[in-house]
């Protein structure tokens, strides 16, 4: 069965004077900068939960998708066709996108099991590796109190033995990393909830999972994503600053790294360029959750990146690491609920993969370019080497007044606009 017929080739690089839609216009694979080739960069990752089960439902109407798959094993064939065409190496999944849960947590393992086999067959055929895998702690009514932070025993229990099983599968499909989102790891009211004893049982979630990778010998990233609310009020891994100062009170930093997200970014009313470094900045950016939000929308809306500055803002932080080591770029992002035929997942993608090389492309020249690099040293005086307070105040009564200088914000925002025309 061939799921997406529209695309009877693998999507080429056409350059940008194509006019053809399922055509890359800037993504050449294999196109070298600086040392190193686009798909090395960019490590695209095609996400399970949006692009192969998402349903087009929102809170005020059902579905709208046409989707010519239905069971576990036609999603799985539509998925790897879908992603040879598209020519991503990389997929993440939750273990319940492969398939629904049974009537029991044996018969949810047995499944899941079946699945992945099916899984690990189709990406040794097709070289498509696994960026993450990860767990649904936040679907399930079991759920709706938290799963490592829930107030029952019990629940922790349940949550615990599912990652377990999310982290064999995603061993066993050599994923580079194993990453925790905490969908309902917050809380809704403060009246009901003891935040001390949530954290700490989170913590100890964690640790849990620490030791058993290191007990099955799974060598992938462990990732945290901070979200500050949505569907909880407060989340507890609400930004990147909190995840790492969380992951450092409890001993846990050397074990994680973050993934972030952009629309997550934006809803803890940051940009994603402020988190991502706050996050390099602690040797802590990991991966990446490529989408955005809506300027006028206050929620998570995941829609796909095409904003070139933010993409640019993006490659800029990855290049200024030194590129991404087991992340990549997970495109954690859902067409519109009109956007209902298979045609559109293409459009979406490429358009995103686009969006991407431009921005690797104007980082990298930003980087060769350096005036904004110099503009930003000159700002800055000599490092600061006054010992004390009053070898401070010394030095002031020697030299008097400083002199304000101006911040230049606009010819930064210029050198941006130059530096982005220039790139072909
Ligand atoms: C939710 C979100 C998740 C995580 C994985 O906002 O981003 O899909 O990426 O659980
Ligand atoms: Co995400």
């Amino acid at each position: 069965m061939v799921y997406f017929p529209e695309v009877t080739a693998p999507i080429a690089y056409e350059g940008p004077a194509s006019r053809n839609p399922f055509a890359f216009k800037h993504y050449n694979p294999g196109a070298q900068i600086g040392g190193k080739s686009m798909a090395e960069h960019l490590r695209f990752a095609v996400c399970y939960w949006h692009t192969m089960r998402g349903t087009g439902g929102d809170p005020f109407g059902v579905g709208t998708m046409n989707r010519p798959w239905s069971s576990a094993r036609e999603t799985m064939d539509a998925a790897f066709e879908f992603m040879a065409k598209l020519g991503v190496g990389f997929w993440c999944f939750h273990d319940r996108d492969l398939v629904e849960e049974g009537n029991s947590f044996d018969e949810s393992c047995r499944k899941l099991d079946e699945i992945v086999a099916y899984a690990e067959q189709k990406q040794a055929e097709s070289g498509i590796k696994l960026l993450w895998g990860t767990a649904n702690l936040f679907s399930h009514p079991r759920y709706q109190a938290g799963a490592a932070t829930n107030p029952d025993p019990h629940v922790f229990a349940y949550a615990a033995a599912q990652v377990r099983h999310a982290m064999d599968a995603t061993h066993r499909l050599g994923g580079k990393g194993y990453t925790f989102w905490g969908g309902r790891e917050g809380y809704d009211t403060l009246w009901n909830t003891d935040m001390k004893r949530e954290l700490d049982q989170l913590a100890k979630f964690l640790w849990m999972a620490v030791d058993y990778a290191r007990q099955i010998g799974f060598t992938g990233q462990f990732y945290i994503e901070p979200k500050p609310m949505e569907p909880t009020t407060h989340q507890y891994d609400s930004d990147a600053a909190s995840c790492l100062n969380f992951l450092r009170e409890y001993g846990l930093i050397e074990h994680f790294k973050l993934n972030i997200e952009t629309n997550h970014a934006t809803l803890a009313g940051h940009s994603m360029r402020h988190e991502l470094q706050v996050a390099r900045y602690a040797g802590a950016l990991g991966s990446i959750d490529a989408n955005r939000g809506d300027e006028l929308i206050g929620w998570d809306t995941d829609q796909f990146p095409t904003n070139l500055y933010l993409t640019t803002e993006i490659m800029l932080e990855v290049l200024a690491m030194g590129g991404f080591t087991t992340g990549g770029l997970n495109f954690d992002a859902k067409i519109r609920r009109q956007s209902f035929e298979t045609s559109d997942l293409f459009h979406a993608h490429i358009g995103g993969m686009d969006a991407f090389a431009i921005g690797l492309k104007v980082a990298h020249a930003m980087h060769e370019d350096g005036r904004i690099k110099e503009l930003k040293a000159a700002r800055y005086g000599a490092p600061v080497a006054f010992a004390s307070l009053e070898e401070c105040e010394s030095f002031v009564r020697a030299n008097g007044e400083p002199i304000v200088r101006s911040g230049r914000q606009e010819l930064f925002e210029n050198l941006v606009n130059d530096v982005l025309m220039s790139v072909r």
